[in-house]
């Protein structure tokens, strides 16, 4: 097969390069990943793969491992062998549980983040921030879908409140999962050569609506508890899927809990990070100070409690990984502080 139908093929699998590595290795995107090895498709073909050997080294960051949406250069074999992953365009990632630092690959090269929500107990503006924040870092656009409007007739108010809450211009759409016709609103995150993710809680209807926008029911899934709308973890893998439009969607298991990783921006909470400026005293506790801009926004009903609370908490999360992620890279480059303070925009201090 000549290099212009090779390429051709890759299109059909999101690859955006320009020419085939100058060695004659072959190209495939990571679709799937399993503790038996990698799933890997050429725009044609499925085929298994294994990482080659300094993958698997220990000490190596997890987050430099082939991830599903990253483009591999792969050797002959049997079976063939990952040898290397092209740079990403976009990655979108969290940091594990627990008390090590440690960033968590979810999907990389993608366009858009769908944050997929239920309008049922799974409705939650506070989380649906949570997401978005860690959106921020990963250089794809975030996109804000409420499942299951078929199933609340209060849901246009949860949508009206979300719309109140989030900055003007983030793109909200509501739609029942399991309708062809109502899934047709999300085909400009889906155009052929765009690949999307979708994350969201257990349940939030995610292999619902990849099955829809496949049109065929490749993913399992199953119904949620009826009292509080939980999910039953029925995705165990990531899987990324080429759609019939053209584009490619990365179906994931629903996420317990979302750390920060300390890159995030908090642009979402802008508003907020003026308000606080205004303050009469630059290091003012938005407690009781005289002149607190937070305080009279939280009276007058201009910014709510809620909302406000939310903020502190991602705030203080994500100082609190900054402060985790620069010295683990301090320990990379043998104690030497950084050159440029590579910190969060919320480390910046007022000198008055
Ligand atoms: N009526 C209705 N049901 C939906 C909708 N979206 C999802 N569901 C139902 O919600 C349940 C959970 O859907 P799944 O697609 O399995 O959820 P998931 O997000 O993939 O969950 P995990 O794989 O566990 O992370 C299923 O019973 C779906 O039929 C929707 O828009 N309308
Ligand atoms: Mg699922
Ligand atoms: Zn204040």
């Amino acid at each position: 097969m000549s290099d212009v139908q090779t390429i051709e093929q890759l299109r059909h699998i999101g690859w955006r390069g320009q020419a085939l590595p100058a060695d004659g290795r072959r190209v495939a995107r990571v679709v799937a990943q399993h503790r038996a090895g990698y799933e890997l498709h050429d725009g044609s073909q499925i085929f298994g793969a294994q990482p080659a050997g300094h993958f698997l080294k220990r000490g190596l960051d997890p987050a430099e491992r082939p991830a599903v949406g990253d483009f591999v250069e792969v050797e002959p074999g049997k079976p063939p062998h990952i040898l290397s992953v092209q740079p990403r365009r976009t990655v979108l990632s969290r940091a594990a549980a627990g008390e090590r630092y440690e960033r968590q690959v979810i999907a990389t090269n993608i366009d858009f983040v769908l944050v997929l929500t239920g309008l049922d107990g799974d409705f939650n503006p506070a989380r649906i921030e949570r997401y978005l924040s860690l959106t921020e870092g990963s250089g794809a656009q975030p996109v804000v879908i409420l499942s299951k409007l078929d199933l609340h007739d209060d849901g246009t108010a949860r949508i009206e409140d979300l719309r109140g809450r989030l900055p003007a211009g983030t793109p909200i759409h509501a739609i029942n999962s399991k309708d062809p016709a109502s899934v047709t609103q999300l085909a400009g995150y889906l155009r052929s050569g765009d690949s999307a993710v979708l994350v969201g809680s257990s349940g939030a209807g995610k292999s619902t609506l990849t099955n829809t926008l496949l049109g065929s029911q490749h993913m399992a899934t199953s119904a949620v508890r009826g009292h509080d709308s939980r999910g039953r973890h029925t995705t165990t893998y990531r899987a990324l899927l080429p759609l019939p439009s053209g584009g490619c969607l990365i179906d994931t298991p629903g996420m317990r809990e979302l750390k920060l990783t300390g890159e995030e921006h908090l642009d979402l909470f802008a508003d907020i990070e003026a308000l606080a400026e205004a303050c009469r005293f630059a290091d003012c506790g938005h407690g009781s100070e005289p002149g607190c801009a937070v305080q009279a926004a939280l009276d007058d009903g201009e910014l709510s409690p809620e909302r406000w609370r939310n903020y502190l908490k991602l705030r203080d999360e994500r100082e609190e990984q900054a402060a985790m992620l620069e010295s683990r890279l301090r320990r990379q480059r043998g104690g030497r502080p950084a050159t440029k303070m590579h910190g969060p925009r919320g480390s910046r201090e007022r000198e008055s």
